[in-house]
């Protein structure tokens, strides 16, 4: 006899439900090295968070040939006149890709090839964007409410933080007469 199985996560109302959900927060405390301006960082209060996200990780990490799905919530909010955003990374395996599809909010994804050159793409929902191999990746929230995303990568594709927490990325994005703009450092 055939099987008719329940899912084991659903997204309700655009936030994951089920067991098998990993949940991580990303506080001011955590993001010392990501925000230029260490000024204004030190003026924030340390527990504040500036993204949270939700995994379902249905196969062991490195594994070939599977798939990982989460969603990336980040507040709204600045350090200076940098906007709310994620760390950023290389996947450990440079050539794996990743899609990102928008569900709520506005942002901005600021992505980076190895030669350093740096590109942003505007992310609003029902926008889906392609991140190839070999590129750095992070998003920011450029509006007023929660930024939140679909994200879908290898299970091997793993996440290499430490070139971008040593040399970041070559431009910076900031708030500019209440607009994105992404600049040099
Ligand atoms: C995403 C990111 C997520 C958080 O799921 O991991 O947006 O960003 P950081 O990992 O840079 O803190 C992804 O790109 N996975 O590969
Ligand atoms: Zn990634």
């Amino acid at each position: 006899m055939s099987k008719i199985l329940e899912p084991e996560i659903k997204c309700i109302n655009k936030k994951l439900e089920g067991n098998k959900i990993e949940r991580i927060d990303r506080r001011i405390k955590n993001l010392k090295d990501i925000f230029f301006d260490k000024g204004a960082l030190e003026k924030l209060n340390p527990e504040t968070i500036v993204y949270e996200v939700e995994s379902y990780l249905p196969v062991a990490h490195n594994t070939e040939g599977g798939l990982f799905y989460g969603i990336t919530y980040i507040h709204p909010g600045v350090v200076g006149n940098e906007y709310f955003m994620t760390k950023g990374h290389f996947h450990k395996i440079r050539n794996r890709g990743e899609f990102y599809c928008t569900l709520q909010g506005e942002g901005m994804l600021i992505l980076m090839d190895e030669s350093r050159n740096t590109w942003a793409e505007k992310m609003y929902p029902g926008s889906i964007h392609y991140i190839k191999g070999n590129t750095a990746h992070r998003t920011a929230n450029t509006g007023n409410s929660i930024l939140s995303f679909n994200a879908f990568w290898p299970s091997d594709a793993g996440h290499d933080y430490a070139i971008i927490s040593e040399n970041g990325f070559s431009k910076i994005l900031i708030k500019k007469d209440g607009k994105p703009e992404l600049v040099s450092r």
